[in-house]
């Protein structure tokens, strides 16, 4: 684990050039959430065919409402907070004078609570406090639980309400918008996922190839796509990302 915090590689980054930032469950984990894929992760404990598909989803609907049940209890848990690593985004939102786009993987709202702007901020794969009505297609905030059996509000119609998450199989969010940042982005860092699920996984191929932007990964330990990077940051986000932040800001 790399602690000792390599220089910035390409001193000549343009502050009027935009970031792109990824943020998966890893930078959640120190605020007292799962991740997906480490030794005590989601997928360790269910299948994630099970809970995480629509497949799953018709075959057995409790299942997966009993699974984003207990993630939306955790999230609203009054120690589960932002971390340092949140906070140091918000701080890089507001002093990059090129501007940032803030795409997270992750379906809980600590970005939010951080600070992040609501417009630069993408939650490609949905959001654990907002729901989806199969028949009507409205999508509600929702903090409580929800079971098969809640009525739409707007509808009324029974049986329909989903998480508003993107199950595998499913097309994520806001994909045009992300692609235009990614092709324009002075420098893209990646922040606490694995890099195993796409599309998110090739993104930092497209920051690079398209825009020949600089690339970071600030990770617990090396991703999939580890060696696309130009520079690697392997410690805990908590310290990586506010001293990584400090470095960006100091050097305008
Ligand atoms: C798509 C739901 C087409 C939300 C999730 C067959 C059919 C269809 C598609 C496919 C197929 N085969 C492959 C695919 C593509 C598939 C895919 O990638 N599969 C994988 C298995 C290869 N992708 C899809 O299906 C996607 N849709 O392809 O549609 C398309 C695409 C583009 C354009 C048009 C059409 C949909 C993927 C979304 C699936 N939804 N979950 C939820 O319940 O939360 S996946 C799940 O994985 C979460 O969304 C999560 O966000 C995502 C990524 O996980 P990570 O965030 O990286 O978390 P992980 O645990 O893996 O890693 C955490 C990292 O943090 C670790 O590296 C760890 O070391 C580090 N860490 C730990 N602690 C710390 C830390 N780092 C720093 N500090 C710490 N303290």
């Amino acid at each position: 684990m790399t602690n000792a915090f390599p220089e910035i590689m390409r001193p000549d980054l343009d502050p009027e050039d935009p970031i792109v930032i990824l943020t998966g469950a890893g930078i959640s984990k120190e605020s007292g959430l799962d991740t997906f894929r480490d030794a005590d992760g989601l997928w360790k404990r269910v299948r994630l065919e099970d809970v995480a598909t629509p497949e799953g989803f018709a075959r057995d609907p409790d299942r997966v409402h009993d699974f984003y049940n207990a993630r939306r209890r955790t999230l609203l848990e009054t120690d589960v907070v932002p971390n340092a690593a949140h906070e140091a985004l918000v701080r890089l939102e507001r002093g990059w004078p090129g501007g940032l786009l803030l795409v997270t993987q992750n379906i809980d709202d600590l970005h939010e609570r951080a600070g992040s702007s609501p417009e630069g901020l993408i939650h490609m794969h949905g959001e654990l406090f907002k729901v989806r009505c199969g028949h009507c297609g409205v999508i509600l905030e929702w903090r409580a639980d929800l079971s098969r059996r809640d009525p739409c509000p707007v509808c009324g119609r029974p049986a329909g309400l989903r998480p508003h998450v993107v199950w595998f199989g499913e097309i994520p969010l806001e994909m045009e918008r992300i692609e235009r940042a990614l092709i324009r982005c002075g420098l893209f860092l990646s922040i606490g996922t694995s890099g195993t699920i796409y599309p998110a996984a090739g993104f930092v191929q497209i920051a690079k190839l398209e825009a020949d932007a600089h690339t970071v990964e600030l990770n617990l330990e090396p991703g999939e796509g580890s060696t696309l990077f130009d520079q690697h940051v392997h410690d805990v986000a908590s310290r990586a990302v506010p001293a990584f932040v400090d470095r960006l800001l100091a050097g305008l």
